[in-house]
């Protein structure tokens, strides 16, 4: 917009008034303008994928913690994600929260929150790393810069598993406790649906939205194959459980 002339030092002088006010209505004429071809200019419609997953378990296993399912959609409308970082405590000899979620290129702060020393490091193919062995109150990061997910141990401490779902996309989230779970934002096309539980293989599937409907996917994510094996530490090895909590 054209900005209009806003000097308004002779208005109070009558001489100038009208030509001082004549600028005012042409000055809220070019707002007005403004404002209209701002609402005439059609936005994409944004869309809500709203869907439910379960986990099919064998008899006897505890169920799932759905709340742990990620969800993320990709297409060809997505923008770039911005690297952000997140943060998982090591407490109590865990990694909360026990599953993250970052943006592609993003990083995890692994804050020592116990009284004494945890190792953080990962074998994934994605990107492996080894934050080395530190103290309580230190933290130390690592940057996750391809999309998937990465197991991530502490070589003291066997029990101790953190996931890192890095995403390519903005279109994440969550299921709730209940195995709800809604993706805001999106625009109508076809779009490529993953579903993951640590449990199961990773769930993918074609979607198709239009602006007028976006389905409402159920999905069953097969944990019957899970086996809770125990991993290796970071040489490969198996863990030396005499040793596990010395420190
Ligand atoms: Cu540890």
């Amino acid at each position: 917009m054209n900005a209009p002339d806003r000097d308004h030092r002779g208005a109070s002088r009558p001489a100038a008034r009208d030509g001082a006010l004549t600028r005012v209505a042409l000055a809220m004429r070019l707002l007005v303008a403004a404002v209209c071809t701002t609402v005439a200019t059609p936005l994409a419609a944004q869309v809500a994928l709203h869907g439910q997953v379960r986990v099919i378990d064998r008899p006897g296993t505890p169920p799932a913690d759905l709340r742990d399912v990620v969800i993320w959609l990709e297409g060809a409308a997505s923008p770039r994600v911005s690297p952000a970082t997140v943060s998982v405590a090591m407490r109590l000899r865990e990694f909360e929260p026990h599953v993250a979620v970052v943006p592609v290129g993003g990083a995890v702060t692994y804050p020592n929150q116990d009284p004494f020393s945890h190792n953080v490091f990962s074998n994934s193919s994605l990107g492996a790393f080894d934050l080395g062995l530190y103290r309580t109150g230190k933290t130390r990061a690592a940057t996750f810069a391809r999309a998937g997910v990465y197991a991530v141990y502490c070589n003291i401490h066997a029990r101790m598993v953190n996931y890192v779902v890095a995403v390519p996309t903005p279109y994440v989230a969550r299921a709730t406790a209940a195995g709800n779970f809604t993706v805001t934002g999106l625009s109508a096309g076809r779009w490529r649906l993953h579903v993951w539980h640590e449990r199961a293989p990773e769930h993918v599937e074609e979607i198709v939205i239009t602006t007028a409907q976006a389905p409402t996917p159920t999905i069953a994510l097969d944990g019957r194959g899970f086996q809770a094996k125990a991993h290796l530490n970071k040489f490969g090895q198996v863990y030396a459980t005499s040793r596990a909590d010395r420190y």
